[in-house]
């Protein structure tokens, strides 16, 4: 049975189509710098956001009313839903999808109930992964919904939730590996806090890296050998979370021995709520080596909060594959769109709308990105502003035969700063532009 019977398998049919359920960019077999489209970007839906959201907000009830959903949510509900999702991410050519545990199965009266109903959801994971080659890019589990969780899970004051957020890692790890994911997120949630004088912090943050030991030692038990990522976020739910941007994960990993074993997924919306933009985010994980993946997705700068909208910013995707061809493109990770539709936006077909804008807004962006590096145009302007480090006392200094004393001799010597050369920030920006439009 087709839940979109309106809809055809959305085709690439070139930039001049006016047909709204059809590619303009997005062409998964075009090679781009020797790479296939489709492998660039390898998109993922989200579970939660494509099937789970369901229009409600702070301040109204559900707008979205789907003829798949029943009233009760069982897990034959739960079940029936799968085959939806899959039908949409067919129709869309879209090759992964990521979920939390508690978005495709419904919790049961206990814990042990609970498993039991996401192994029947995971059943038709199964089937439907056969059926169509779609597959998982990773997994992670919902430490934040439920009230046990109220205050954090494995940075909880109460040892209980630390032990239920384990029990329920380690079912989401199992089942991260009987589907074949290609790695696992750990998205804070609640890992973070209000206030500070109700809040042993070098505890609560000692019992996070405990945590994702704990996480990754289980891991390697089963034989589940996905990639780990950390997904930093500055606030929401929490005011002060522990994973407040890539730095912060970073040292945070480090300082706990985790830097070998996770890398980083970036979120747009995130780094612009830390005060970052997402390519600042992105370079700086990529340059310390945690480049991991992307969700796709952009924030709504007037009103501030993490508004989980498609991307259709070509200067921002543009950015974004910029870095990811610099730093070699994903491995085990891609582009999530961790991104909802507008509560308004009630029809199914606007889940076709919004993605197939988002797939072509990152598509137009890697043609872009691919020309600039093609003439090496900026890449040249941004080496010359360097040149004083490329020979004389620049690159003595890059090459360590420098130091205080003989820097300060030299100095005495010279007397000044020379050749300090502009900027020319505007004149850069209008080369980018050039290659926009
Ligand atoms: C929340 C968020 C999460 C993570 C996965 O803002 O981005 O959905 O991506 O837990
Ligand atoms: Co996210």
């Amino acid at each position: 049975m087709a839940f979109f019977p309106q809809i055809q398998k959305v085709q690439y049919e070139g930039a001049e189509s006016k047909n709204p359920l059809a590619y303009r960019h997005y062409n998964p077999e075009e090679v781009i710098e020797g790479k296939k489209m489709k492998d660039h970007f390898r998109f993922s839906a989200a579970y939660w956001h494509t099937m789970k959201w369901s229009g409600m907000d702070p301040f109204g009830a559900p707008t979205f009313f789907r003829s798949w959903e029943n009233a009760t949510d069982d897990v034959a509900n739960a079940c029936n839903r799968v085959r939806v999702f899959f039908e949409f991410c067919e129709k869309m050519q879209m090759p992964y999808y990521c979920f939390h545990d508690r978005d495709v199965a419904p919790e049961g009266a206990t814990l042990a109930e609970t498993n039991r109903n996401l192994d029947e959801v995971v059943k038709v994971f199964q089937e439907e992964q056969e059926r169509t080659g779609i597959r998982m890019l990773w997994g992670t589990a919902n430490l934040f919904s439920n009230p046990r969780f109220m205050h954090g899970a494995a940075t909880s004051c109460n040892a209980d939730s630390f032990a239920f957020a384990a029990a329920q890692v380690k079912k989401a790890l199992e089942v991260s590996k009987e589907l074949g994911a290609q790695g696992y997120t750990f998205w804070g949630g609640r890992e973070g806090y209000m206030c500070l004088w109700n809040t042993d912090m070098k505890r609560e943050v000692d019992h996070l890296a405990t945590f994702m030991h704990m996480a990754i030692d289980y891991a390697r038990e089963i034989g589940f050998d996905g990639q780990f990522y950390f997904e930093p976020k500055p606030k929401e739910p929490t005011k002060h979370q522990y994973d407040f941007d890539s730095a912060a994960c970073i040292n945070f990993l480090r300082a706990y021995g985790l830097q070998d074993k996770v890398k980083m997924n970036i979120e747009t919306n995130h780094a612009t709520l830390a005060g970052h933009a997402v390519e600042h985010e992105l370079e700086y994980a990529a340059m310390q080596g945690f480049l991991g993946s992307i969700d796709a997705n952009s924030g709504d700068m007037l009103l501030g909060w993490d508004t989980d909208q498609f991307p259709t910013d070509v200067y921002m995707t543009t950015k974004i594959m910029l870095i990811l061809l610099k730093y070699g493109g994903f491995t085990t990770g891609g582009l999530n769109f961790d991104a909802k539709i507008r509560r308004e936006s009630t029809d199914p077909a606007d889940l076709f709308y919004a993605h197939i804008g988002g797939m072509d807004t990152f598509a137009k962006g890697l043609k872009i990105a691919a020309a600039m590096r093609a003439s090496g145009e900026l890449d040249q302007m941004v080496a010359d502003r360097y040149a004083s480090w490329n020979t004389g006392i620049g690159a003595e200094i890059e090459k360590g035969t420098q130091n205080f004393r003989t820097l300060s001799d030299y100095m005495l010597a010279k007397g000044e700063v020379e050749e300090l050369t502009s900027g020319h920030q505007e004149l850069y920006e209008n080369v980018v532009n050039r290659y926009l439009f």
